[in-house]
């Protein structure tokens, strides 16, 4: 009987092969596993008279070496199968691509403008987003009743009284306040940062926003300085193919105060939905710093007179790259930053 067995699984050790690991794992399972036959066997075999025991205790142990050869050999070949794999790999195949970031659009558009001041020798300042009411306001002249000022339009943070008001700065001129302040003409700076008014979120309008504030005091700083220096810069920016003009504006701080435009950069001055059929586009405000302002910050307006103006970051970049929604600024829908320059270490 069991002769029998032992022959008929023999042969059926002998012709195993196997492609998978797990089939040789069903095959030691079956055989060489603690339920397997081989165990059954030597169950068996514990029950045969002492005659027996002589002949079957060699067959027997020489079936389960056939087995467990049989095991190791068919492993050996399987591994040896998967180096072999492994070593079919062509290494010349380029490697998978190594995904970088992107500058973000308003990054890139700042610093092309922070490169084109820096040229003309402009240094660049920063300052604190969280400011009082003398750095943010009344240092720059703004009076007591100007709507700025009011928590509709500014985000206080404690609204006490008299100046010890503190808020989100609503523009970058702080920074050239605590400069002047802090320092002593000439002052021929750049300041870019972010800026906080208290506005809904729209395509249009964002509770916040981005900057570049210029400030250029000197003897003799005439306004032909200031608008020989704005259109250097947009010539930079956009290069030659445009028409600028200025028109006469108000700001606080400066006086007389300008805006500038520049004839659309997407349809050339004939007229699209960017420029609102005008074919103009206004891109930033200028002025003569009022002597107010000057004599405010600790600067002898009778010696030093000086300009100043302003841009929004993202009305530059709206120009540029054709972006209609401010929210896709700040939303960081990778879909809409890859689009823009990729090579950057
Ligand atoms: C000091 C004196 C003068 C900065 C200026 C503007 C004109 C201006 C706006 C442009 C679009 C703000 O981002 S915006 O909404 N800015 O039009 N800014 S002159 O004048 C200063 C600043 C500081 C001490």
């Amino acid at each position: 009987m069991m002769q029998e067995q032992i022959d008929k699984y023999t042969s059926e050790i002998k012709a195993f092969t196997a492609a998978k690991a797990d089939e040789l794992e069903a095959f030691r399972i079956k055989f060489l596993g603690t339920k397997g036959i081989i165990k059954d066997l030597f169950e068996q075999f514990k029950t045969v008279g002492a005659e027996e025991k002589r002949t079957f205790g060699k067959v027997l142990n020489q079936f389960k070496q056939l087995a467990e050869e049989r095991y190791n050999d068919i492993k050996e070949s399987l591994g040896a199968g998967t180096q072999a794999a492994k070593a079919d790999t062509d290494l010349t195949l380029p490697g998978d691509g190594f995904e970088i970031g992107s500058r973000h659009p308003l990054s890139l558009v700042r610093n092309e403008i922070i490169d084109i001041f820096k040229r003309l020798g402009f240094v660049v300042a920063e300052g604190p987003e969280i400011e009082d009411d003398w750095h943010n306001f009344s240092a720059l002249n703004f009076p007591e009743e100007h709507p700025a000022r009011d928590m509709q339009d500014t985000f206080f943070i404690r609204k006490g009284d008299g100046n010890d008001d503190i808020a989100l700065r609503t523009h970058t001129s702080s920074v050239q306040v605590r400069m002047m302040e802090n320092g002593k003409p000439p002052f021929r700076a750049i300041m870019p940062g972010r800026v906080y008014r208290n506005e809904a979120i729209s395509a249009r309008a964002h509770c916040f926003f981005h900057q570049v504030e210029g400030l250029y005091v000197d003897e003799n700083v005439s306004f032909s300085d200031l608008k020989q220096t704005l259109y250097h810069f947009v010539k930079e920016l956009y290069g030659e193919d445009f028409k600028v003009r200025f028109r006469p504006s108000y700001f606080p701080f400066t006086e007389p105060s300008a805006e500038m435009d520049i004839s659309c950069t997407i349809c050339k001055g004939a007229g699209c939905n960017m420029c609102k059929y005008t074919g103009w586009v206004e891109i930033l405000g200028c002025g003569m710093v009022d002597p107010n302002v000057l004599e405010n910050c600790g600067i002898d307006s009778k010696k030093y007179t000086g300009f100043a103006f302003g841009m929004g970051i993202e009305r530059i970049t709206n120009l540029k790259y054709v972006i209609r929604d401010l929210r896709l600024f700040s939303e960081n829908d990778v879909r809409f930053l890859k689009q823009f320059q990729t090579d950057i270490i």
